[in-house]
């Protein structure tokens, strides 16, 4: 049934999407709640309404309640694990699942859009390390909280999820992209700063849609297929993270002690030896010497502090 808004409701849209302040955000939706006629054809109309006028009431915004500490959430969420990834998409994607299925974090998974309204933090597990997970509220087309574009900016990485059970998906996908390449405008060139999730993989239809997504976005950005109902896709996703996210895990070794690999030091790729020694503790900054293992060495192959190191290696300090 179509909706069949009254003008005055246009008018308002438009002073929204130009509106510079959440208090005049709010107030114009507000204002359009109001105005708007309510029947079945106007049902996920006001139920968008209800939910924006939620989410800026919570606090989603960069002038919220948060900086006076009454309400809202931190729009700073400290770093922790091997990098910080912020999951961003259209409603209803599988955001949610995704965090619930691969994380001990618990949130709300629903079939109603918008259900979560502050992000959520979750460890996603890979190998030896851990990833932090972050599940935000969904964005809309002319809206998306302040909040979670500070998120976006200060996250390692992105991951822009949309649903394959959906045929908006090629809107969707040039939407949450426009958001990281504006957010991100100051990354650096080389810097790959997101990749996709095409989740519900296991979705009627889900197979041919993934084609026509690769056809349009494939060389745009990496495209990862996920089905958070049977687990497919998530052990390439979690390695396209690691590659992405350009890190290196190196092995610190107690002179004398045998040589493990289980408790890895996380390190941007490219860093060195003393980059290694700060990693373990600040103390080893004044190494005497070290030795390292690895296949890019000779076994035990004396170091210096300017030496690059590589994934995998085993390093032994001397203080
Ligand atoms: N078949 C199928 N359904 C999924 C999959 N992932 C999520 N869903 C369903 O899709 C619906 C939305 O999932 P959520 O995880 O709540 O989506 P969201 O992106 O967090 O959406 P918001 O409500 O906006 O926060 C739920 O009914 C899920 O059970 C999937 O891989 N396959
Ligand atoms: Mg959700």
């Amino acid at each position: 049934m179509p909706a069949n808004l009254p003008p005055t409701y246009y008018k308002l849209k438009h002073q929204h999407e130009a509106a510079k302040t959440d208090e005049e955000r709010l107030s114009l939706l507000e204002e359009m709640l109001r105005i708007v006629p309510k029947h079945k054809g106007t049902e996920k109309v006001v139920s968008d309404l209800r939910k924006r006028i939620a989410v800026l009431k919570k606090g989603g915004s960069a002038k919220g309640g948060n900086k006076s500490g009454k309400k809202g959430y931190s729009e700073h969420i400290p770093k922790q694990g091997a990098g910080q990834i912020v999951m961003l998409g259209p409603p209803n994607s599988g955001k949610s699942s995704i965090l619930c299925k691969f994380t001990k974090a618990k949130t709300e998974v629903s079939p109603t859009p918008y259900t979560t309204t502050i992000p959520v933090v979750g460890m996603l597990p890979y190998e030896n390390i851990q990833f932090q997970l972050i599940d935000t509220p969904s964005i809309m087309q002319d809206f998306i909280s302040p909040s979670v574009l500070t998120l976006v900016r200060n996250a390692d990485l992105c991951l822009g999820v949309v649903s394959l059970a959906n045929d908006s998906l090629l809107d969707d996908l040039e939407m949450v992209i426009t958001i990281f390449n504006d957010q991100r405008d100051g990354a650096a060139e080389d810097e790959e700063g997101y990749l996709v999730v095409a989740n519900q993989l296991d979705a009627p239809g889900a197979a041919d849609r993934l084609e026509i997504l690769k056809e349009f976005y494939g060389d745009t950005a990496p495209i990862y297929a996920l089905s958070t109902e049977t687990g497919e896709g998530i052990d390439e996703l979690l390695r396209g993270l690691y590659s992405i996210l350009d890190i290196v895990r190196v092995y610190p070794k107690a002179p004398g002690k045998p040589l493990e690999r289980d408790n890895p030091i996380v390190l941007p790729n490219g860093s060195t030896v003393l980059d290694a020694a700060l990693g373990l503790h600040k103390d080893f900054a004044e190494f005497k010497f070290a030795r390292i293992w690895g296949p890019e060495w000779h076994d035990g192959q004396p170091v210096s502090r300017n030496d690059a190191i590589f994934d995998g290696d085993v390093v032994e300090f001397h203080l």
